[in-house]
């Protein structure tokens, strides 16, 4: 199969290689895509150097699949031509991903959707991705009417330009600076750009693509995004209110039983997730999950993933593969 990854020489890019390769995706032919001052660039994959080529080349390639992470103005006008020219196209950007005639895809919740007419998908935002994959089983079970979400996200999501910021005042350097505050020892209650309601893109992605993932937009969903010197992966302390009763235990039980997630809950072993340990897997790990007393139904739980991994790289491969596994390309 010939496969396009557009965005090859980002954060999310190079780790959806890493992901392609560790996870044996069936690749005859890589095309990696870059802008065009990394054209000719090489890149090595699975012991075979590739050169970078621009868009125009690519698309005239005609993949059978593209994966793109180059941001939603180029995904806007590309993603389309590489359509037109008959590639399958899953965008990791928020250009496609509230179109009504788009799909918003976390595989284990609702690939089954995916027919050979979807040319182009959207891969949800990192934070959306990691709760809505917990989310899915237990609203099945319980039917969500409240979500509250507060996020604690690593500046990996803001990009390379806010990694080196921290590594910088880490070591008491001064240099570019992706954000107009410290981030080093810092909590930055701004992730993305402020919208006219006082909230900002990233917590307006977690309201809408939660509905929109889980076909349901009675589901009342509130969101805070606080930006951390973290770089291992994004955590979320979230509440629900749920209409029909449950235990803790059937919740841990619905979870564990969950493809792609891993339950860690343990008080009496101090045993809980944390991005330091989710650097690097493709699970969403969960914990703290603790009845909410003060309200009917009503649960708390903490939720760790590597926003680069399943928050991105990793979730746009699996619909990759879901597409190959059900003969919806090649
Ligand atoms: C963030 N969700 O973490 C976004 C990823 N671009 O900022």
């Amino acid at each position: 199969m010939r496969v396009a990854v557009v965005g090859a020489t980002g954060l999310v890019g190079t780790v959806m290689l890493e992901v392609l390769a560790e996870r044996n995706f069936p690749i005859t032919e890589l095309i990696p895509v870059a802008s065009e001052r990394s054209v000719g660039k090489k890149l090595s994959y699975k012991g075979t150097e590739y050169s970078v080529v621009g868009l125009e080349t690519a698309v005239e390639m005609k993949p059978d699949l593209a994966l793109f992470s180059a941001g939603g103005s180029t995904s806007l006008e590309w993603a389309p031509k590489f359509a037109e020219a008959g590639t399958t196209v899953v965008d990791n950007s928020s250009a496609w991903r509230m179109d009504p005639t788009k799909k918003l895809v976390v595989p284990e919740i609702n690939a089954t959707s995916l027919t050979k007419e979807d040319k182009i998908i959207a891969n949800p935002n990192c934070s959306t991705i990691q709760m809505v994959l917990a989310l899915g089983p237990l609203h099945e079970q319980y039917k969500i009417k409240r979500v509250i979400v507060s996020t604690y996200q690593s500046i990996t999501g803001t990009g390379v330009k806010a990694v080196q910021q921290l590594e910088n005042e880490y070591i008491g350097e001064k240099g570019e600076m992706a954000y107009p505050y410290p981030i080093h020892r810092n909590a930055i209650p701004h992730c993305d750009v402020f919208e006219a309601n006082g909230y900002t893109k990233e917590e307006m992605k977690l309201v809408n693509e939660t509905q929109k993932i889980l076909d349901d937009r009675t589901i009342a969903v509130t969101a805070t995004a606080i930006r951390i010197p973290v770089v291992g992966g994004h955590s979320e302390s979230v509440n629900l209110e749920f209409e029909k009763e449950y235990t803790e235990t059937d919740v841990r039980k619905i979870l564990s039983d969950t493809s792609g997630v891993t339950v860690q809950d343990n008080p009496d072993t101090n045993t809980y997730p944390m991005p330091i340990y989710a650097e690097g897997k493709n699970d969403v790990f969960v914990g703290r999950i603790r009845r909410d007393h003060s309200r009917e139904n009503a649960l708390n739980m903490w939720i760790v993933a590597d926003n680069l991994r399943k928050g991105a790289a990793t979730n746009a491969v699996q619909i990759g593969e879901y597409l190959v596994q059900e003969k919806l390309i090649g």
